[in-house]
């Protein structure tokens, strides 16, 4: 048994705040029903976080397949849609919430103190992802830390507590909302309203993924129709430093490392092997994502012209000297799809110089950190 330390009353201050929570929504229904919907968004932003993280970063012996086409591109939109389309609903819970975190006394028992800690890491961890999540898209790094790997491994930190969280208060939660409630429409109204803000957000940035919808995306830096040639711009080939390189009439292509035959072609040279259009998108990390006609060279015609057998392993390079993207890993499943390309044209157009001219690669369900622009080798292992 625990003994409640006699000495220890509640500052004033406490006594009197329990009447300033008057509204009868800090309640647990409400509670219990906004923590549902907010495990079941965090739950799914946990899975497509990390879709998109492994396929970023596949461990050696795995690979991912190639299709369907838009699988990341719908994973991908689940998760920052839907990760900011929950923020309303985190607020009006901590809103529901917070007089708890004036019980007097601040701790009952070494359990009590656990559960108290575990609820603080809990809504830490949800308002660290949703803020970086949020600042990444916003292309805003206040802080020192690397936004991936941070928000990579806060996300286990989440959910982690809220593995936890749901065993302790999930059977509570589900009891509170399975009985008949009293004085419903206060509660009714306040649930009906987070509800609508929370789809309000998903409207104002769905059209980001979601072409018809495009206009209604307000809140998207990014969307479909915004960008030369109709396709939105990361990184230009200005802050990248590549311009001068991607001009040059003497830029050439080269298949190196593990090859039957060195092979170097210039920019003529690729247009005049077969051409072959893919209507794929790009999709963005940060959720946005765009469809689009994209004509050029098929990646396995120019591994074929070097002799590279099946299973190789490709790195492809861009002209750019430094920066976290300038290369990326192709695996088989990849580049044998016979709509990978080294594209040339995008849109009925040669390919924009923000877009990656003279020549960048796109290939189906893949992240758009490894569609790399301005290619200018392909080295085999
Ligand atoms: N070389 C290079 N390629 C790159 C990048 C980059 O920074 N450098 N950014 C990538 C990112 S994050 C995206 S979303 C796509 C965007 O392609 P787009 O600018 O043609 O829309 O290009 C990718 N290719
Ligand atoms: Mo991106």
């Amino acid at each position: 048994m625990v003994r409640r330390p006699a000495a220890l009353t509640p500052p004033a201050l406490l006594t009197s705040l329990p009447a300033r929570f008057t509204s009868r929504l800090h309640d647990e229904r409400t509670a219990s029903w906004l923590g549902i919907a907010l495990g079941v968004s965090v739950l799914s932003a946990f899975a497509t976080g990390l879709v998109s993280h492994f396929m970023q970063h596949p461990p050696g012996w795995a690979q991912w397949p190639s299709r369907p086409v838009n699988l990341y591109r719908v994973t991908q939109g689940v998760h920052v849609i839907g990760g900011l389309a929950a923020v309303p609903l985190l607020l009006a819970k901590l809103w529901t919430v917070y007089p708890r975190l004036w019980q007097w006394p601040p701790v009952r028992s070494i359990g009590h103190a656990v559960q108290r800690l575990l609820v603080f890491v809990l809504v830490g961890a949800a308002l660290f992802q949703f803020a970086t999540g949020v600042l990444n898209i916003a292309y805003w790094y206040p802080f020192r830390f690397f936004f991936t790997t941070a928000h990579y491994w806060t996300a286990y930190i989440l959910a982690g507590a809220l593995v936890i969280h749901v065993a302790d208060q999930g059977a509570k939660a589900r009891r509170t909302v399975m009985t008949r409630p009293q004085d419903a429409v206060g509660r009714r109204w306040f649930l009906l309203t987070a509800a609508a803000a929370s789809g309000t957000v998903a409207l104002t940035t769905a059209g980001e993924a979601f072409t018809p919808l495009a206009r209604l995306a307000v809140l998207a830096p990014r969307r479909p129709g915004t960008g030369p040639q109709g396709v939105p711009v990361n990184k230009s080939a200005a802050a990248t430093g590549v311009t001068a390189l991607a001009r040059d009439p003497g830029w050439r292509l080269t298949v190196t490392g593990r090859v039957a035959r060195r092979v170097v072609l210039s920019l003529d040279d690729l247009r005049a092997l077969p051409q072959h259009t893919a209507r794929l998108p790009i999709a963005c990390v940060e959720g946005w994502s765009v469809e689009a006609d994209w004509r050029g060279v098929r990646l396995r015609d120019v591994l074929r012209l070097a002799g590279v057998s099946g299973d190789a392993r490709i790195r492809v390079e861009s002209l750019e000297r430094q920066g976290r993207y300038r290369t990326s890993r192709v695996d088989p499943p990849h580049w044998r799809d016979p709509l990978t390309l080294l594209a040339l044209d995008l849109n009925g157009e040669p390919l924009a110089l923000d877009h990656g001219h003279p020549c960048r690669l796109i290939a189906p369900n893949r992240p758009g950190v490894m569609q790399t622009k301005w290619v200018h080798r392909l080295v085999v292992s």
